[in-house]
């Protein structure tokens, strides 16, 4: 994306204007918000910088120079955006770090349906995560084979069809002998009900859930 994007243009000045409409109505959360969206739609440090945030603070100076706001809601609009600030630094700070983490995504033996895990492989991804897609019907051996090798922080696996659902577990178990040092993030209807969350091993519902899965599996790997 250039800067000359009209598309990119038009993101802009939506987001800018929705920044200064935050900042005017005194909304923290507003105004965090509009700069997470604009994080997410890969908007550089820069770009949310001179033409989100400032532009939207001098329209604040120039209010408040002719007394159209006071003091207190330009001191207001000054902490809020320094708190914003403070926030992109730390979502470009993760980011950076899951850049050092790999995942490694799988559907284990038997299992051809992998939308899902593609769709996985794109959120991680797009997080800062280092993805290494296996494919589908990847039996346990190869899949503990592939951990030791990689070293990966988090495996990633998805069973569409009830019987896969023991086959999964069982490359668990595989993976764990092999290197002790991954953390699990599945999904998928195949799932069996009795398999519940665990320690190391995430259980999600949608896709959408997976950065945080990941994040959360991760961390935990990291304190041990
Ligand atoms: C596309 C498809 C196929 C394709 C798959 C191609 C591919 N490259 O993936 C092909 C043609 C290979 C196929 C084959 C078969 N299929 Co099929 N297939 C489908 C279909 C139409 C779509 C699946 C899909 O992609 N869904 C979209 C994804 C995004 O949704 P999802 O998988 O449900 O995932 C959601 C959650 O479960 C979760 N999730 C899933 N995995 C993960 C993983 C992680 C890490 C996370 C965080 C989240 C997560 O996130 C998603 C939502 O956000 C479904 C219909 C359906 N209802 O799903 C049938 C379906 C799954 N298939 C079915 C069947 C029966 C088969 C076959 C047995 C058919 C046959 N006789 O050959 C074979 C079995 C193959 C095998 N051994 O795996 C049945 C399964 C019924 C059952 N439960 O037993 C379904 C439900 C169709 C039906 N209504 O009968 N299939």
């Amino acid at each position: 994306m250039s800067c000359g994007d009209t598309d990119t243009d038009r993101l802009l000045a939506e987001l800018g204007n929705a920044y200064a409409r935050a900042l005017l109505a005194g909304d923290e959360v507003g105004a965090e918000l509009v700069v997470r969206d604009a994080i997410d739609a890969r908007l550089t440090t820069a770009q949310i910088d001179e033409e989100i945030i400032a532009p939207a603070l001098w329209l604040i100076g120039r209010l408040w120079a002719r007394g159209e706001i006071s003091v207190a809601d330009e001191h207001l609009s000054t902490e809020i955006s320094l708190r914003v600030i403070a926030l992109q630094r730390e979502a470009t700070r993760t980011a950076r770090e899951r850049t050092g983490h790999k995942a490694l995504l799988a559907a284990p033996a038997g299992e051809l349906h992998i939308v899902a895990l593609q769709m996985v492989a794109n959120l991680l991804r797009d997080a800062g995560y280092t993805v290494l897609m296996l494919g589908p019907d990847v039996p346990p051996g190869a899949l503990a084979e592939a951990a030791c090798r990689n070293e990966p922080a988090l495996v990633c696996m998805s069973a569409t069809m009830p019987d896969v659902s023991d086959r999964l577990m069982l490359a668990i178990h595989e993976v764990q002998r092999g290197w002790p040092g991954a953390g699990f993030v599945i999904g998928g209807n195949g799932l069996s009900a009795r398999l519940r969350p665990q320690i190391g091993i995430h259980v999600c519902k949608r896709v959408s859930e997976v950065v945080d899965a990941a994040d959360a599996v991760v961390k935990r790997a990291e304190f041990n």
